[in-house]
């Protein structure tokens, strides 16, 4: 493997949480009835697509002018809910795995759907350790169109053979089935079993286990 690309919401960080609690805010000023099962739906789904999907399940309707103010609405809250993330937000396992993908001359690359990502690293202090970083602006396509990891792999001048895609969503996993990458489901949702080796959490991962896996 020559590179491992990393998914951020609910990969590093448990900011899915975030976008499920300020998504609950929406729902309850347009009288959706939204839930945590709902909720996996939305995982590495952008915000414009993750707002048709709501008004789906409520079957509800808006005019272009009330959609784009509740997006913004909802990106309000979130940024609120996230001020105080800090560095000690990161999950459990993610600096030693990135200090050992270094050790190893394997490149990291960033591929996540949200928009506030770059923000979001700089408050987890990790900016630094990404060879790349690919996000919600920088793409036409959000997840499961495998864009986000392409452009991954085209700047980091690797094939995609050569790179394993870490995520927690079926939309992501989707995603790097797509690119032809190798697929670490991070997490116990039924909806991401179909990934090449599933772990729980990132400090669950066996590195040398997996790389020896996927040399087959
Ligand atoms: P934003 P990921 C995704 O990030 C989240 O999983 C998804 O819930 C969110 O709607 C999307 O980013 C857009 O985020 O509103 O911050 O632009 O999992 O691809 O890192
Ligand atoms: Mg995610």
């Amino acid at each position: 493997m020559k590179a491992f690309l990393f998914d951020l919401d609910g990969v590093l960080v448990d900011t899915a949480n975030y976008h499920f609690l300020a998504w609950s805010k929406v729902c309850d000023a347009l009288e959706i009835s939204f839930s945590k099962i709902d909720n996996e739906r939305l995982k590495g789904i952008d915000r414009r697509n993750s707002l048709r999907i709501l008004l789906k399940i409520g079957n509800k309707e808006l005019n272009e002018n009330d959609f784009e103010y509740w997006l913004v609405e909802k990106n309000k809250v979130y940024l609120e809910m996230i001020k105080q993330l800090d560095r000690t937000a990161l999950f459990n396992g993610v600096i030693p795995l990135f200090e050992k993908l270094k050790e190893k001359n394997i490149k990291i690359g960033l591929g996540s759907a949200s928009k506030n990502a770059k923000l979001i690293l700089s408050r987890l202090e990790i900016t630094d350790y990404f060879d790349c970083i690919v996000d919600g602006n920088m793409t036409t396509q959000g997840k499961p169109d495998p864009q986000v990891f392409l452009l991954n792999a085209s700047r980091l001048g690797v094939n995609v053979e050569e790179c394993a895609v870490l995520e927690d969503s079926k939309a992501g996993i989707d995603a790097a089935i797509t690119a032809n990458m190798k697929a670490i489901g991070i997490g116990s949702d039924q909806s991401i079993k179909h990934a090449d080796v599933v772990y729980q959490a990132i400090e669950n991962i066996e590195l040398d286990a997996v790389l020896e896996l996927f040399e087959e």
